[in-house]
């Protein structure tokens, strides 16, 4: 097969003084950091669709990247042919070791999904010798359930039962592909599984059916031998009203009431906790709290705009933060960094393509050293542990926290304590001080 990325080289590390707008400044793949290689600790994913088959195309214009990759026509499976081609040695020449994807990113979906099918089976036989000749990795799979008419009102919560056949089918087969393909993860997505008025929808109903799916996708999962971990993946509104997987604390409590929590992690989305009113480090820290914390999607929203523009990170403050929790979390096992990101519509040429990874490689590689000399410092975590000392220096502290103590007898602590202390300055100010000097030097 020709290069189809002509006169793009293979990445490499060149330092934070290089001026090579085609070399990595921080992303050093073998570097340990924290004991572990940049590699490991950050386990970046390309997405199969954003990268290849977005063109840039919004509801005010058409796509202004041409990503045919070689093909006569998109669209064709000599188009999703091309776009493996060219996946591979997208991924060959970032260093990228994982990639994740939707059934319909792979191959045009025909009108009977059974040749649906035999496509896939088609390009997964492609897919499948390229891992073997290189071996890239697959991060998980998804089935796009939202795109397709037929899911204007949601998959597993859609009021028709024949469409939830349909969705179960897609499932049914993502998994088998995942398996074979050796994914460690699946992941849902509920585009559209929400409402846009109550007025006609019964949301016990939709939210016992989706349980219900994703019930179904674990017990067929295990039965082939999928061993990795299923992913809800919280975003709040867009494309609907509202969304039931809202946010990271609001999908535990789905994943608690249902019984699905032992299955299912989180794939937190930095722009989708935006969306939702919180800092992308907020969500990342509930699902950790939660003991659901799973994967990422890497990418950052537009605070100005009210909509998920799945930029590629550049903010080293986030990446940062969010490398934090995730080390504090320790670590990704079966979940990894995929960048659900896209090139803004201007960026339309290969090379943007290789510079936008760069950028948002070099910005999660740098907040990887920073986040990682946050917690050698120290200083952080010493100040929120004295924070809570009056915990373990009293006995009512310590009663409170195992669970035995009354009422009654704090009540008569606090009536001994007379006119109590304030507690304790919160440094917010000195904190974020130490934030900068790490950052900056
Ligand atoms: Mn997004």
């Amino acid at each position: 097969m020709a290069e189809i990325f002509e006169g793009l080289p293979k990445v490499e590390y060149k330092g934070a003084q290089s001026k090579d707008a085609l070399a990595f400044k921080y992303y050093d793949a073998d570097k340990i950091v924290l004991g572990k290689t940049m590699s490991e600790q950050l386990k970046f994913a390309m997405a199969w669709w954003h990268n290849l088959s977005a063109t840039g195309t919004d509801m005010f214009g058409p796509g202004t990247a041409d990503k045919r990759f070689g093909a006569v026509a998109a669209g064709t499976m000599d188009h999703a042919h091309a776009k493996v081609e060219a996946g591979f040695e997208f991924m060959d020449k970032l260093g990228l070791e994982y990639f994740a994807f939707h059934d319909v990113d792979l191959v045009p979906e025909a009108e009977d999904i059974s040749e649906t099918n035999k496509r896939l089976d088609e390009i997964v036989d492609h897919i499948a010798e390229k891992q073997a000749s290189s071996g890239k990795k697959l991060l998980w799979g998804t089935a796009n359930m939202f795109s397709n008419p037929r899911y204007m009102n949601g998959a597993g919560s859609s009021n028709s039962a024949e469409v939830f056949c349909f969705a179960a089918a897609q499932v049914k087969k993502v998994l088998d592909i995942t398996v074979k393909l050796g994914g460690k993860g699946y992941t849902f997505w509920g585009g559209r599984e929400g409402y846009e008025t109550l007025l006609n929808t019964n949301v016990g109903f939709e939210q016992e059916n989706i349980a219900a799916l994703m019930r179904m996708a674990v017990e067929y999962g295990r039965s082939i031998g999928f061993n990795g971990d299923f992913y809800i993946e919280p975003k709040p509104k867009e494309p609907m009203k509202h969304q039931y997987d809202f946010d990271a604390a609001t999908a535990a409590g789905f994943l608690k009431k249902f019984g699905l929590d032992k299955d299912f992690r989180l794939n937190i989305e930095a722009n989708h906790a935006t969306l939702a009113g919180h800092t992308f480090q907020h969500d990342l820290r509930v699902a950790a709290v939660e003991g659901l914390f799973g994967s990422v999607d890497a990418n950052q929203g537009d605070l100005l705009l009210g909509w998920d523009t799945d930029e590629f990170p550049f903010n080293v403050y986030e990446t940062t933060f969010a490398m934090y929790e995730i080390l504090k979390a320790g670590g990704f096992t079966n979940g990894g960094l995929n960048f659900d990101s896209k090139t803004r519509r201007p960026s339309y040429t290969y090379e943007d393509m290789f510079k936008s990874f760069i950028l948002g490689m070099d910005s999660f590689a740098l907040g990887l050293i920073k986040a990682a000399a946050i917690i050698e410092d120290g200083r952080i975590d010493a100040f929120v542990k004295d924070r809570y000392a009056s915990y373990e220096t009293t006995e009512y502290g310590r009663k409170i926290r195992n669970g035995s103590a009354t009422l009654t007898e704090l009540a008569a602590v606090a009536e001994g304590l007379g006119t109590p202390a304030l507690p304790g300055s919160g440094r917010q100010e000195e904190l974020q001080s130490i934030v900068n000097q790490v950052l900056f030097g």
